[in-house]
């Protein structure tokens, strides 16, 4: 690949989520959980804002193909990837990835450079995840933007010379840096997150999500919100690729709420948020102004609200203004592992507001995972005891093992304990719901045990859980088809009709 000192300002830029959404829940359905491409929508609103005569195009690689369930034929996802490069005739296509995703990178990356010769650049979560090595993982990458990308792309796009622009690693021939690529300095975060415009909701087709599961497994027309970057803890297993953390007034969000229900008709919104209330008075009045507008909008706290900040005045404040959905990221119900991961979560509090939003027929879903570093079985067991001291099961049945990507504090956690470093690198490429393969603590037996254990008192094979799930599900407005689609994701196979889902539960 020749090194590049700058790019030629760019006319047409073609913006890739590259995942693979099949793999990440290890099935073929016809409908998957897809989620509106937010960090791409992002760059294109602020890039071209600045760039108007720039023209944008966002495609997500595993919604490119009509028919889903061609997907493991090859060559029709491939034509249409490379009927697109033909058409479009980009100068430039960047590309958003995760660690998880690093084979649906390079998919995408060789297809471009067999068929365009557009600058290849990259970003997201796995440029800071590997950072120089993805390089040589993807030998057709030119560029990789480190953090946040509206700047960098923007300076990018205009033709500034590379070594100018901070924030970006990129190829060079100066026989200087390591490995042939260079590494800028890490650039300056956007202190004002209230003034980067609206994503572009006008580059993404909203019917086509719709026929897609969103991140609460409906189908809707979904709004996404980030109503803040980075996240004020420091859990050690988590991967962080904010450095400070910056919130969005109430009335920024609000605006950006109103404004995607009147132009485009969206009534349903995901917070994607680290931790969403981790200021309660500016979330409480974002509840105020959804009320005093009188806005019919539903509201799912779909990635973490942290249970024991969290107030019964914020849960009542909360629905008032149409949240249905609750997540809380519990993870173990061991104190020992709350002090490991440096989660610190004070258990007896997080049980209390959990049981307090279970008692309001909202969804309400704890998240939980197993095979911490040094965790035993009777650690791991503390995690199921204390999920039985909640009034009803987590909606979701969300008890993950855990997963070590690059870059996180918990890999070097492990290596303390006496792991192998190969089999921490491998969990990385599984899918959430793929069988694990046992730690020093915790054989591989052990790790059955807990998923059946779970599974049998709290989840999929449980009747009275589905039941009361089913039931939730219909009170907050779910049609039966939605949770017919929802369960046959979970279960990774087709099921029919909500009475068959309920019958094989307790087979
Ligand atoms: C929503 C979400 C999901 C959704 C949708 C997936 C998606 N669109 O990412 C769902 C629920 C499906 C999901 C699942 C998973 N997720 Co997820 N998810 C998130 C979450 C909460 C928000 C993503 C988002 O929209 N962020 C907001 C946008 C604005 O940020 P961004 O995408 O990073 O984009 C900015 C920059 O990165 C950069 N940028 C991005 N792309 C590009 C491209 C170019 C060319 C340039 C120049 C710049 C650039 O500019 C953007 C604007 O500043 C993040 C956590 C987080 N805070 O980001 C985790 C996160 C991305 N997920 C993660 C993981 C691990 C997963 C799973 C593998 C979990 C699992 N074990 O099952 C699965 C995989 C499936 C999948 N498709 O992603 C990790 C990734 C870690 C890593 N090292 O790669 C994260 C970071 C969470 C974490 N802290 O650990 N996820
Ligand atoms: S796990 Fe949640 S609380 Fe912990 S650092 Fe990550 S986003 Fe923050």
């Amino acid at each position: 690949m020749p090194a590049r000192s700058k790019m030629k300002p760019a006319a047409r830029v073609l913006l890739v989520e590259a995942n693979n959404m099949g793999k990440w829940v290890g099935t073929t359905m016809p409908y998957e959980v897809h989620i509106p491409p937010l960090g791409l929508m992002y760059l294109a609103s602020y890039a071209r804002k600045a760039l108007p005569g720039v023209e944008f195009r966002i495609v997500e690689s595993s919604l490119l193909s009509p028919d889903l369930s061609s997907r493991d034929v090859d060559s029709p996802r491939d034509d249409r990837f490379i009927r697109i490069l033909n058409e479009f005739q980009p100068d430039v296509v960047g590309i958003r990835s995760i660690a998880f995703f690093l084979e649906e990178l390079q998919r995408i990356a060789g297809l471009v450079r067999a068929h365009s010769d557009a600058t290849i650049v990259a970003g997201g979560p796995i440029v800071q995840a590997y950072k120089c090595r993805l390089f040589q993982e993807v030998p057709e990458l030119e560029i990789a933007v480190k953090g946040e990308g509206e700047r960098v792309f923007t300076d990018l796009l205009s033709g500034l010379p590379l070594p100018a622009i901070a924030g970006l690693l990129y190829r060079t021939d100066d026989g200087v840096a390591e490995d042939g690529v260079a590494e800028n300095e890490d650039q300056l975060e956007a202190a004002d997150i209230d003034s980067l415009p609206v994503p572009a909701y006008d580059l993404i087709d909203l019917d086509q999500y719709q026929r897609q599961l969103s991140y609460a497994y409906n189908h809707r027309r979904q709004g996404i919100l980030l109503t803040s970057r980075g996240c004020a803890y420091h859990c050690t297993f988590c991967f962080t690729h904010w450095k400070g953390i910056r919130l969005r007034s109430a009335a920024n969000i609000f605006e950006e709420i109103r404004q995607l229900h009147d132009q485009h008709g969206i009534e349903d919104f995901y917070v994607v948020d680290d931790i969403f209330n981790v200021n309660a008075k500016r979330a409480l009045k974002l509840f105020d102004l959804i009320v005093a507008a009188g806005l019919k909008v539903r509201l799912y706290f779909v990635n973490g609200l942290r249970a024991d900040i969290t107030s019964e005045e914020f849960v009542d404040r909360a629905i008032e203004a149409g949240a249905v959905w609750f997540t809380y990221a519990v993870e173990s119900g061991a104190d020992e592992i709350q002090r490991l991961v440096e989660k610190r979560l004070d258990l007896e509090k997080a049980r209390r507001i959990i049981a307090y939003t279970q008692r309001q027929n909202v969804a309400v879903n704890v998240s939980t995972m197993y095979g911490f570093p040094t965790e035993t079985r009777e650690l791991a067991q503390r995690t199921l005891d204390w999920l039985s001291e909640l009034p009803k099961p987590s909606l979701l049945p969300y008890h993950f093992c855990l997963r070590f990507f690059p870059g996180c504090e918990v890999n070097q956690q492990a290596l303390e304990a006496g792991w192998d470093p190969g089999r921490l690198e491998l969990t990385s490429r599984f899918s959430y719901n793929d069988m694990p393969m046992g730690t020093p603590t915790l054989s591989k037996q052990d790790m059955y045990g807990i998923q059946l254990e779970y599974h049998r008192r709290f989840g999929l094979s449980n009747p009275a859980a589905v039941d009361s799930a089913v039931r939730t599900l219909r009170s907050i407005g779910y049609s039966d088809t939605e949770i017919v689609h929802m369960y046959s994701v979970l279960k990774r196979k087709v099921i029919h009709n909500v009475g068959d889902l309920i019958t094989a539960a307790g087979n």
